[in-house]
């Protein structure tokens, strides 16, 4: 994760409204999430160092595939993760993965650090919203008919944490391409 870090920085990215992300992201993997005035979607490599994205930690593609075998989905190897740090008051408004090719794919989230309140709702965006707390530690499997359900983060609430401060890290391990 720091070396992660340390090669592909994280930063607060536009969305194609223009506004700035209150999360700031990074990735790794053979593709990396990205979103600009232009758009959302997943790019080769880090658009403000022109590098590839670094290589998916070994760690990484171990415990997104045996989460995904123990929920059912066996054989799963992502080729994205998308680092996600929240600092307080940072959100994730209700929004749909869709940028990934084929949604049959699970998606594996690890939560790191300070908790948060996780909402997840429905196909529909007026959907009702229901809220888990996701803890240090919590790992899941996102696949059939709630891989493509609206979920969102409300506001972290600030703290510390001994693992990573006054942050939240999380990670969604995906295939993308
Ligand atoms: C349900 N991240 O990166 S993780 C995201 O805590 C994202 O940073 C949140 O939503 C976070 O896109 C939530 C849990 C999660 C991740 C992906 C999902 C839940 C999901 C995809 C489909 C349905
Ligand atoms: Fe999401």
């Amino acid at each position: 994760m720091a070396a992660v870090a340390a090669a592909a920085p994280f930063r607060r990215m536009v969305t194609p409204g223009g506004y700035t992300m209150s999360v700031a992201m990074t990735n790794c993997g053979a593709a990396g999430w990205v979103t600009d005035r232009a758009g959302y979607r997943y790019a080769p490599g880090d658009p403000d160092s022109g590098a590839p994205w670094p290589a998916m930690p070994e760690t990484f593609l171990r415990i997104a595939a045996e989460a995904a075998a123990e929920a059912g989905y066996p054989g799963f190897v992502p080729d994205a993760c998308l680092i996600n740090r929240y600092e307080p008051g940072a959100k994730l408004s209700l929004h749909q993965d869709r940028d990934e090719r084929d949604h049959r794919h699970p998606i594996v989230s690890v939560s790191l650090g300070l908790p948060a309140t996780f909402q997840f709702g429905g196909p529909k965006r007026a959907d009702p919203v229901r809220r888990i707390a996701l803890r240090h530690g919590d790992v899941v499997v996102w696949g059939g008919p709630a891989r493509l359900h609206h979920h969102g983060v409300l506001a972290l609430k600030d703290g510390d944490h001994k693992a990573t401060g006054r942050a939240r890290i999380n990670l969604t391990l995906r295939r993308a391409l």
